[in-house]
């Protein structure tokens, strides 16, 4: 490591999914960039202790603890990084934070607005750095959007049109996996896809002023067992338990400067596996992108000649666009794990410059308090102002 950089010396709590993802990209990150600085992989924290040293081992962590406390407690530790389902999210943020220490969470921030509301102020109070992750923001492509935008390119926003679609979870036999039970994720699809789709049309269009939805569960019972995406764990036991949590969520939203939004999240999209796409529309160009080529961009721009107009795929890999100079030459694609690595740098360079990047604790809460107008409107059938879903 350069000395003349400063060590960030990260502790994170959870090893699996977003575990290997996380630990990746604080690896690679000064492979590929030049952070102000630079993560050190100090330990993990998880209960099985069999599992955690081989993940410790086999991601390169130097040490683990079996208590998430104990973690949150050595002072050889400057960023807690939180990978673990979203009921401990709130209880690990704000004991790092009272402990001093920078915070990374997965998203959805938490369960509901009063714990989100208090992981934020808890940041805020302690004066730590804090980030939600968020990773989709930083596919170049996504980035470059974000520019065409706010170059005005496109000039007024009048539509954006999301979806986040799977179809892992559509066996009714598939278990009544963590992501289904509502104690510990706070919601299904909802919180679990709609959470990346709100906040891509956030940074990329504005604040959502106000939500109108419907929720449904189409299996409303599964057995009772623990499996993830690639069907590791435990297959249910046959005992079966009601479902509480959304498997498809879909709502209108209108946004402050006027923009009107279709939104769409489901796992029981046949054929979808990570159906996260969006299409904007302005009053002089539109532009349509799909995570699963997440590289190309489709831009519409008025200005071709008549005959020649449509939309074009720029393939974000070229030097102007963000990111992207960093890794391989034109057209050489990078992927999913890319958009972690990308984040980390901007965590990282908030942490040794003492500023904040987003999104952070604060999009979070805003992120969680449009998730409530949304489950607030199913409940009631009516238009949910965002904002009320603070009293
Ligand atoms: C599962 O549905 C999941 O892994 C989400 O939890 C992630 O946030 C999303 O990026 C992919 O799908």
């Amino acid at each position: 490591m350069d000395i003349r950089k400063k060590p960030i010396r990260v502790g994170m709590i959870g090893y699996k999914f977003m575990g290997k993802a996380h630990s990746h990209a604080l690896r690679d990150l000064p492979f590929f960039f030049e952070p102000a600085g630079v993560p050190v992989l100090q330990a993990i924290a998880g209960r099985d202790e069999a599992a955690l040293k081989q993940s410790a081992e086999k991601m390169g962590w130097s040490s683990y603890e079996t208590d998430w406390r104990r973690l949150i407690e050595r002072d050889d530790i400057d960023l807690i990084d939180i990978v673990t389902p979203n009921h401990t999210h709130a209880e690990m943020a704000i004991a790092a934070a009272q402990a001093g220490k920078h915070v990374l969470c997965e998203k959805p921030l938490a369960r509901s607005v009063a714990e989100a509301r208090q992981m934020r102020d808890a940041v805020n109070k302690a004066g730590v750095i804090h980030m939600i992750c968020h990773n989709y923001r930083f596919a170049p492509a996504v980035q470059f959007a974000k520019k065409l935008i706010e170059q005005g390119r496109l000039g007024k926003i009048y539509h954006i049109r999301a979806t986040f679609l799977q179809d892992w979870l559509m066996d009714p036999e598939f278990p009544l996996t963590w992501r289904l039970r509502k104690e510990v994720s706070g919601s299904g699809s909802l919180g679990d896809l709609g959470a990346h789709i709100i906040d891509l049309a956030r940074f990329l269009v504005g604040e959502i002023n106000e939500v109108v939805a419907m929720l449904e569960t189409f299996v409303k019972e599964r057995p009772l067992g623990e499996m993830d995406q690639h069907l590791r764990g435990r297959p249910g036991n046959g005992q079966r338990a009601p479902v509480e949590v959304d498997d498809a969520a879909v709502f209108l939203a209108r946004f402050d400067n006027g923009a009107l939004g279709v939104f769409e999240a489901t796992r029981f999209s046949k054929g979808n596996r990570a159906g996260n796409r969006f299409e904007i529309n302005g009053e002089r160009g539109s532009l349509r992108w799909d995570m699963e080529n997440m590289n190309n961009l489709q831009v519409y721009l008025d200005g071709d000649e008549a005959g020649l107009q449509g939309f074009r795929t720029i393939n974000c890999t070229e030097v102007e666009h963000p990111y992207a100079a960093a890794y391989w030459p034109a057209g050489h694609i990078i992927g999913y794990e890319h958009t972690f690595i990308n984040l980390m740098l901007e965590l990282c360079n908030g942490i040794a410059n003492g500023c904040n990047p987003a999104p952070n604790f604060e999009d979070g809460l805003r992120n969680q308090l449009v998730l409530a107008a949304v489950e607030r409107s199913d409940q009631t059938g009516r238009w949910v102002k965002v904002m009320e879903m603070l009293d």
